[in-house]
């Protein structure tokens, strides 16, 4: 399958991240950059489509604030990468702040999306990456991989988490709307719930946003992904959630993907998105449930059957050693 990758996106190299109360080593790390880059040898390198097409998603604001926060963190006297610790619970007012500390915590959302030196280069190029992949499905091939990284699917259009910065499967959406699609259909089978794209559609009825996840009781990121939101407005009814307990595997993650493929099919779109992530895996780190790397191809194998033209955008997945493999069963199950 075609893939596209800048070497620009290793930039990003955060050190720590604040989890379950100690900072530990960053799970989104160069190693998984190395272990994908393994399975997937003749990469593309992206065009360059420029900022129109991300801030046609993601508010200009926090756009130049991604761009400077490093640099103002740095500024301040403060070492290694900008973390927030302060957030505001009342809403992000454009209050005209003066601390790069006051910024951090309007733009972020949790601890373990630091901006490091390299972070708006990575994620301006993992954005193109994401937005050639897109045209070239879009010029008439069936299916491309967008190899992004860091992953997009927790980020809002004013905000950053859960290692994502800017929502590629978001952008790729929006451009495909302006270039002639009528209905965008986006599945998620990342293990979290990719709350940023659908906080980005939620009042929108012509994207479909649906993820199948881990329970948001139990797992991050909590407060999105409960079966019972749907969608508002104009989008009433465009947003499908299917959070799973702890523990699934293929067995009962499977019906849970036919009922997804059921509502793409009837919503009839003109371009498929899938934002996956490889931690649903076993193995994985910092997620619990059980899919085994040959099961990968069969859950591709259920998508493709539906014969859509499809964007793949990688997310999530820190089983360094077995990513690679995993990912490319995923690929295999469209084809090769
Ligand atoms: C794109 C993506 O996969 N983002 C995931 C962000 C998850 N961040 C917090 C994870 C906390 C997991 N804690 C589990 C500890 C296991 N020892
Ligand atoms: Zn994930």
């Amino acid at each position: 399958m075609k893939a596209f990758f800048s070497e620009h996106q290793s930039k990003h190299a955060p050190a720590l991240e604040l989890q379950n109360g100690e900072l530990v080593p960053h799970a989104e790390s160069q190693a998984r950059v190395e272990a994908i880059k393994a399975v997937l040898p003749d990469l593309s390198v992206p065009q360059d489509f420029g900022l129109d097409p991300i801030l046609a998603v993601h508010d200009a604001g926090y756009v130049t604030f991604l761009q400077r926060a490093h640099a103002d963190w740095v500024a301040a006297g403060r070492p290694g990468d900008a973390f927030p610790y302060v957030f505001p619970i009342r809403g992000r007012r454009p209050l005209g702040f003066k601390r790069i500390d006051a910024e951090l915590g309007q733009y972020a959302y949790d601890c373990g999306t630091p901006v490091a030196a390299g972070t708006w280069e990575t994620v301006y190029w993992s954005a193109q990456s994401a937005l050639s992949a897109l045209e070239y499905v879009w010029g008439g091939a069936r299916q491309a991989f967008a190899f992004c990284r860091p992953p997009g699917h927790h980020a809002g259009r004013d905000y950053m988490g859960g290692y994502s910065y800017l929502n590629h499967a978001a952008i790729c959406a929006e451009q495909a709307l302006t270039h002639g699609a009528s209905r965008v259909a986006i599945l998620d089978v990342d293990y979290h719930h990719g709350n940023g794209t659908q906080d980005i559609f939620y009042e929108r009825a012509e994207v479909l946003t649906i993820s199948l996840h881990a329970d948001p009781a139990t797992d991050y990121p909590f407060y999105w992904g409960h079966a019972d939101e749907t969608g508002a407005g104009a989008g009433a009814g465009a947003a499908l959630n299917l959070p799973m307990p702890r523990g699934t595997g293929w067995a009962a993650y499977q019906i849970k993907m036919a009922e997804a493929l059921e509502r793409v099919q009837a919503f009839d779109p003109d371009l498929l998105i899938v934002p996956f992530g490889a931690d649903t895996y076993a193995g994985d780190p910092i997620s619990f449930f059980s899919i085994e790397t040959a099961e990968y191809t069969d859950m591709a194998a259920m998508i493709a059957a539906l014969d859509l033209p499809t964007l793949i955008c990688m997310e999530g997945g820190y089983a360094v050693e077995a990513l690679g493999a995993n990912v490319s069963a995923f690929v295999d199950g469209f084809g090769g």
